[in-house]
């Protein structure tokens, strides 16, 4: 997971993201959007859902200081726990795949994109810029809304 920052991160991405032959094609992204956090939560989430043409791999992404401190790509995982229960965790990964031509929807308690040490609560109305890099594509950057639910 490449951690990279706004703006810098496009300056930085846009001359490495197309591969040798041809340009690449993009990466749609839509139905951006980030809940809104209560009391000291210092971890946000945002989801999204991208659409690649060819096929690609989403590999970095990036958020404002002013908003978190870096932003994660996570899943859920269902494991059973010590009392033979089932749980419910939070993984790290390092990229996506977007296979081609297939829709990659992040939604709650599944895939997400998680916001680490939030600069302060994000509350509905805000609006925040998110980069999401990729293996092939060039980078893009979106307006996330923040939402009650
Ligand atoms: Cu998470």
């Amino acid at each position: 997971m490449k951690r990279v920052l706004v703006p810098a991160a496009l300056a930085l991405l846009a001359g490495c993201g197309a591969p040798a032959s041809g340009p690449a094609s993009r990466v749609v992204v839509t139905e951006a959007w980030s809940r809104a956090t209560t009391g000291l939560a210092s971890a946000g989430a945002v989801y999204v859902t991208l659409e690649s043409p060819g096929g690609d791999r989403l590999v970095g992404l990036g958020v404002p200081l002013s908003v978190a401190r870096f932003a994660q790509l996570h899943e859920t995982v269902r494991e059973r726990g010590a009392n033979g229960a089932t749980e419910l965790r939070m993984r790290h990964v390092d990229s996506i795949v977007l296979p081609a031509g297939e829709r990659v929807a992040f939604v709650p308690g599944e895939r997400h994109i998680m916001l680490i040490e939030l600069a302060h609560p994000l509350a509905v109305g805000d609006t925040f810029a998110l980069v999401l890099a990729f293996q092939r594509a060039t980078p893009e950057t979106v307006r996330v809304p923040v939402r009650g639910e």
